[in-house]
């Protein structure tokens, strides 16, 4: 029987078209941006699992401390078969979700979606190695575009989304995927979402820009992707990072600063990209939520918050599809 398999949806040439398109449209804007999944390749995931080593970086010991604290309870509602995690990175949580199905045996299936390959395979061999789950089907796939090519449900089905990833999306990207999701699930299966909270701006500022540069590092990565992936000559250390606190939008955005005037080439796109002094590229939102606006949200995209766990600055919420409203019959 095979026990791993694997679902290659986004490729490297298919990577590499959407880096380009999005290349263009970003660094061709009045205001410079660039979309944080271009974050993750293998060195960019190894600087992410640093940084949630990091002293500041409380958000992955929060939420791993609330699964701890009640992922017993959770899986007893949701009583899962199968657990599908979206940007899943490690296996760290779901180890952790794992342990806490003791006595009920083995999960039958893990489907882990990550745009990310090299922390696939890994991870799935070694959960299986570990016997926690019988098959793990791996989906390499962008969350915010392949979500239908999810395979059929193997059995009453957890959908995890965990690390407040959820909250590196704007509020129509959010609303786009948590509809997804939704048509994930069918009747009796559940929605494990984590979220980190808005919090004092001090704790939000360091926790991305932290004093050991990994947050800089991490921010900086995306400029050696681009150089890869369309022949680029960034030289990242010319850009310093920036983290900052945007309490209206309730989100902490980071930046890369230009450190002086000159101009970048994308020999793939036959590209040149003008910088002046100061000027950034956004490369990443992290909107941070309350208990009042993770519930509005669920609701728009037709999901009931059932379960809310929350400590450490951080909320695990889970979610079942809401009942579809009954039509109103027409007047005769
Ligand atoms: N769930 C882990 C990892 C979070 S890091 C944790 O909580 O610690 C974010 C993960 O999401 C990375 O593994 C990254 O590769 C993945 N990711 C980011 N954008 C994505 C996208 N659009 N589609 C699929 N995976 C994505
Ligand atoms: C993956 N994501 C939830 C992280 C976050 O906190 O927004 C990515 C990250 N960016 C800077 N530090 C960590």
């Amino acid at each position: 029987m095979i026990r791993y398999r694997a679902d290659v949806h986004v490729d490297d040439g298919a990577l590499k078209s959407a880096l380009a398109e999005d290349v263009r449209r970003g660094l061709g804007a009045r205001e410079k941006w660039l979309p944080p999944k271009y974050f993750y390749d293998a060195a960019g995931s190894a600087l992410f699992e640093r940084i949630t080593e990091l002293p500041e970086y409380y958000l992955t010991r929060a939420e791993q401390a609330l699964l701890d604290a009640h992922a017993t309870a959770i899986l007893g509602e949701a009583r899962p078969a199968e657990i599908v995690e979206l940007g899943a990175g490690s296996p760290a949580k779901v180890r952790r979700l794992l342990a806490a199905l003791n006595g009920t045996g083995p999960l039958a299936r893990y489907v882990p979606v990550d745009v990310d390959a090299s922390m696939l395979g890994r991870a799935g061999r070694a959960l299986l190695g570990e016997g926690g789950v019988d098959e793990v089907h791996a989906v390499v796939a962008d969350f915010e575009r392949h979500l239908g090519r999810v395979p059929p449900a193997a059995g009453r089905r957890l959908v995890a989304f965990l690390g407040s990833t959820l909250g590196n999306l704007d509020a129509t990207a959010r609303h786009a995927l948590l509809r997804d999701v939704r048509s994930l699930l069918g009747p009796g299966d559940h929605f494990l979402l984590g979220v980190d909270l808005v919090k004092s701006p001090c704790m939000l500022h360091a926790a991305y820009d932290d004093a050991a540069g990994v947050t800089a590092a991490f921010n900086r990565n995306i400029l050696h992707v681009i150089n890869r992936g369309l022949g680029g000559d960034f030289d990242a250390e010319a850009f310093g990072h920036y983290a900052r606190w945007n309490a209206e939008e309730a989100r902490v955005e980071m930046h890369l600063v230009a450190a002086a005037d000159h101009t970048v080439c994308l020999r793939a796109l036959d590209m040149a990209v003008a910088f002046e002094t100061g000027e950034t590229i956004w490369t990443e939102s992290a909107y941070k939520f309350t208990r009042a606006s993770v519930e509005a949200m669920l609701d728009t995209a037709g999901l009931r918050l059932v379960r809310w766990d929350s400590g450490g600055g951080f909320a695990l919420a889970l979610a079942v599809p809401a009942r579809a409203t009954a039509a109103v019959p027409h007047a005769a």
